[in-house]
């Protein structure tokens, strides 16, 4: 069973990058970057956040990513993305 549950897993690990992409890590840095700001600038990033999540969720990973630079060109952060 171990062996089982180790192997589901490994697969994941192998497929998930294909899948997910990046953009819950981008999201979660743009939102943890805007968390505590109240400017302008933060609450512009919070809402292209939320157009890249939404693009995320169709599927369409690479505009969800252009939306999340987006996002953090705004506050003036960069992302680290994964490499690829
Ligand atoms: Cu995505």
């Amino acid at each position: 069973m171990r062996t089982i549950l180790l192997t589901i897993a490994a697969l994941g690990f192998a497929v998930s990058p294909a899948l997910a992409h990046e953009c819950p890590l981008l999201q979660q840095q743009v939102l943890a970057a805007a968390e505590y700001r109240l400017d302008d600038a933060a609450f512009k990033a919070k809402t292209i956040a939320a157009e890249g999540d939404a693009l995320h969720k169709a599927g369409k990973h690479d505009e969800s990513v252009a939306k999340y630079d987006e996002a953090a060109k705004a506050m003036g952060i960069t992302l680290t993305h994964r490499p690829k």
